[in-house]
């Protein structure tokens, strides 16, 4: 594996454009830090209007050539070459996020890495079945429907999983015949420097992929440029209502995975030791940074006491450690803002009256520097409080006390963010029930995983569309209807 000075020799002065590495020349940069100690580790440089138009244009360029108009077998065959090679770079991968998110290189490397490589295979195996031009009364070939990419597509990722969601959206567009911009997050230009280095191995015409790194001015000029069609955006509620806002002003097409506060539901006759232990380590994993964390746990009254008694006992003796570590613990949180936001709310909690039985304000103990958050629950918190609203992306549970089904429905709808929810129930009846109740995207009920390729995404204030496999690939297509025309070719 790398070394730590491997990951900070990613050279982040450049941007990958139309094929080529360029240093954008308004010098502008942006100064990392390492989470796990707060020092200067670098600067990334912000790249300006000019290099996302030379971008654009590239794109276009490309698309006029006949990119996207047919060969499907093509971009499965890229995207199989890009699976191998990000399977061979995987430690690579696993070094830098465990530097630049703080996240322990074990996670990364499982988790971070593993999840987005399967993400990559579960789109492969969505192609290999895909079907861009259908007909659907084979008595009446002449009437058909067409799937054609929806244009040129700007993705614009966060830093928490920062492999993951340029996979996600990544291997959507490819197969889709979308040429696409990156833009990722300022937090984590190494990440996508190793992601476009692969890119760049696997041979794709030039201009299909270009990424320009730099923070919200440039994802600003991407919602809002002429040229590009779509926006693909993981990142916060506030920045997706500006971003829906921007591209609503020549109609482009909006995918925006935006968070959430997901719920825990409880049941009595739910067995409590696993329910809890598996709530905590979900609300905590990535040290608390998942969109769909598990971060508001509603628990039935007949059991309340004895959930927060064990959820307090499971966050005490949750270890932290240094991302370098192996091993299962948790790491600090990716930035001073964020950390400064988590205290905020761990703040506003206390103001509030939730009673705070693990954790709690202030850098972890043993900890001199570095973004290090104590593991944190807060039970009694009713559903004003904001720390039951609002997502704090770092490992803090709220506990809710609800006593019937129907309360504990209500209080998980009551939720502005719709992403996903969670049922620990003995009652496969209740089970189902619930699930079908619940106004989110996604359900997972006694500790189930989503099978690959399960679409991705949330209702309400987390956002608009779904990522991930078939549904993933349809986000960036269009549907021609052609009638009067009979297919003439296998294309
Ligand atoms: O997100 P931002 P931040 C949530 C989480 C976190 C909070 C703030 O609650 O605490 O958001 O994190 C780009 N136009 N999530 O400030 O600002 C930015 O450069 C276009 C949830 O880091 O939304 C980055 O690439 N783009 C989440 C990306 O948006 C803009 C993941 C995300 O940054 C922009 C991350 C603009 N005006 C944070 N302003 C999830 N859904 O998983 C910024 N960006």
């Amino acid at each position: 594996m790398p070394s730590k000075n491997a990951v900070t020799d990613i050279r982040t002065d450049q941007s990958y454009i139309a094929g080529r590495w360029v240093t954008p020349e308004n010098g502008e940069s942006f100064t990392l830090h390492e989470p796990a100690t707060g020092a200067v580790s670098g600067q990334a440089v912000l790249c300006s209007e000019t290099d996302l138009d030379d971008a654009v244009v590239a794109a276009k360029s490309v698309v006029s050539e006949g990119w996207g108009d047919n060969g499907l077998p093509q971009r499965i065959s890229y995207l199989q070459k890009l699976i191998e090679i990000l399977t061979k770079e995987q430690d690579s991968f696993a070094r830098c996020i465990a530097f630049e998110v703080g996240a322990p290189i074990d996670f990364s490397l499982k988790q971070q890495v593993g999840t987005a490589i399967g993400h990559l295979q579960a789109t492969l195996a969505a192609a290999q079945g895909l079907e861009l031009d259908v007909t659907p009364n084979p008595g009446m070939p002449e009437h058909r429907e067409r799937f054609e990419p929806a244009g040129i597509a700007g993705l614009i990722t966060p830093w928490n999983w920062p492999l993951n969601q340029i996979a996600l959206k990544f291997g959507a567009a490819l197969i889709a015949g979308c040429p696409m911009i990156l833009k990722p997050s300022e937090y984590t230009p190494r990440t996508s420097v190793l992601f476009a280095q692969c890119v760049d191995r696997i041979g794709l015409p030039r201009g299909v992929f270009s990424m320009v790194l730099g923070n919200g001015r440039i994802g600003s000029a991407m919602t809002s440029h002429k040229g590009i069609r779509v926006i693909s955006f993981t990142g916060s509620t506030v920045v997706g209502r500006q971003i829906a806002t921007a591209a609503a002003q020549d109609f482009k097409r909006v995918i925006l995975e935006l968070g959430g506060k997901s719920p825990n539901i409880l049941f009595e006759d739910c067995d409590v030791d696993t329910a809890v232990r598996q709530g905590l380590a979900h609300c905590f994993r990535n040290a608390g940074q998942s969109c769909n964390a598990a971060s508001l746990m509603l628990v039935q009254a007949s059991i309340f006491d004895r959930v927060v008694d064990l959820a307090a006992e499971v966050a005490r003796e949750t270890q932290l450690g240094l991302p370098q570590q192996g091993g299962l613990h948790l790491g600090p949180v990716v930035s001073k803002a964020q950390f400064d936001r988590v205290q905020s709310l761990i703040g506003s909690a206390l103001d509030q009256g939730a009673r705070l039985v693990a954790g709690g304000q202030g850098r972890a103990e043993g900890y001199g520097a570095g973004y290090f958050v104590r593991p944190t629950v807060f039970a009694d918190v009713t559903p004003d409080m904001r720390i039951a609203q609002e997502e704090v992306f770092g490992p803090v549970q709220a506990i809710v006390k609800f006593s019937t089904e129907a309360e504990a429905i209500a209080l998980a709808n009551s939720q502005d963010h719709g992403l996903a929810a969670y049922i620990q129930t003995g009652d496969p009846v209740r089970a189902d029930r619930v699930a079908r109740k619940l106004d989110v995207g996604m359900v997972q009920v006694n500790g189930n995983s989503r099978l690959p390729g399960a679409p991705f995404g949330g209702t309400k204030s987390s956002g608009i569309g779904r990522e991930s496999g078939v549904w993933g690939i349809r986000e960036y297509l269009e549907i021609k209807s052609i009638s009067g025309a009979a297919r003439q070719s296998d294309s």
